[in-house]
């Protein structure tokens, strides 16, 4: 048994700084929370970022200096998210991968996102899958409902292994519209799994949070936590950080004898080269 990954997602795009002012929305805040989560216990963050009026952008230059400074402030693996807002268009989550990320969210399917629909039809994961294998960027395949598992497999059986060789995949339980989260529908999607998966990790949006930890802790998987996916730490008690959630899940990988990898022992489970020692 290894390690842990534990992933921060620290912004999203749904959330309001308005109704969350703790939400890292400005790059010096996002930077600050990776530095925290670092830490903490964090090996990964998965970065959505904002404009000046706090709302969610893809701009590219936005994107390429918060990669920067990210690098150069922290040792974290940088996952640029390419789902973006429910209203990005396909082309410009396409075009994330110009601002050289190490990794960028591939989800695997469309699916109703509350009162919204996340787009991800087939040609458009086929065609970010191959731009990111020309980029040499590892793709996260984020799984928000069982049949994603069927289209992950039809990717790889059918356009080969990603950039680096390690397949890791990234359950989002608990929305609105995709897999509930729970233990039940955790096992029945790690159980379909393609075998050119190599890791796996689990999140759950808000009360599901902490089940779907607690269920992929015991099952050998990873973990994600932010504030993309949960707002209350406890009952009656909103997040303060993401560097709490960070640090909660890192305890809880402790106890279960499975303690937190260091970014580039992340870097060896994704198959992205380590940078030599300074
Ligand atoms: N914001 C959601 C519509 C990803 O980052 O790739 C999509 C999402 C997935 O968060
Ligand atoms: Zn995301």
């Amino acid at each position: 048994m290894t390690g842990t990954l534990i992933t921060v997602a620290p912004t999203g795009a749904e959330v309001a700084k308005d109704d969350h002012p703790q939400l890292p929305t400005t790059l010096d805040e996002l930077v600050a929370e990776a530095k925290a989560c670092q830490a903490a216990g964090a090996g990964l963050v998965h970065v959505h970022i904002r404009d000046a009026e706090h709302r969610p952008t893809l701009d590219l230059g936005r994107l390429r200096e918060t990669v920067a400074a990210l690098r150069a402030e922290t040792d974290l693996v940088v996952q640029l998210s390419t789902g973006g807002s429910v209203h990005d268009p396909l082309d410009t989550r396409l075009a994330v991968l110009d601002a050289a990320p190490e990794s960028c969210s591939l989800t695997c399917g469309t699916v109703n996102f509350g009162d919204d629909v996340f787009l991800n039809p087939w040609p458009f994961m086929v065609e970010l899958y191959e731009r990111a294998r020309d980029a040499q960027v590892v793709p996260e395949f984020e799984l928000f409902d069982l049949g994603q598992v069927a289209a992950l497999r039809r990717l790889l059986d059918t356009r080969g292994l990603p950039w680096g060789g390690k397949v890791h995949v990234d359950f989002v339980t608990g929305v609105p519209g995709g897999m509930p989260g729970t233990a039940q529908a955790l096992v029945a999607g790690v159980q379909a799994l393609p075998e050119q998966v190599t890791s796996w990790s689990a999140t759950g949006i808000g009360r599901t949070h902490l089940p779907v930890m607690a269920a992929a802790l015991s099952m050998g998987g990873h973990l994600r936590v932010g504030m993309e996916d949960n707002l209350v730490y406890a009952r009656g008690r909103v997040v303060a950080s993401n560097a709490e959630l960070v640090a909660r899940a890192a305890r809880l990988a402790e106890e279960m004898q499975r303690p937190p990898l260091t970014p580039d022992e992340v870097r060896g489970l994704l198959g992205l080269p380590v940078p030599a020692a300074a």
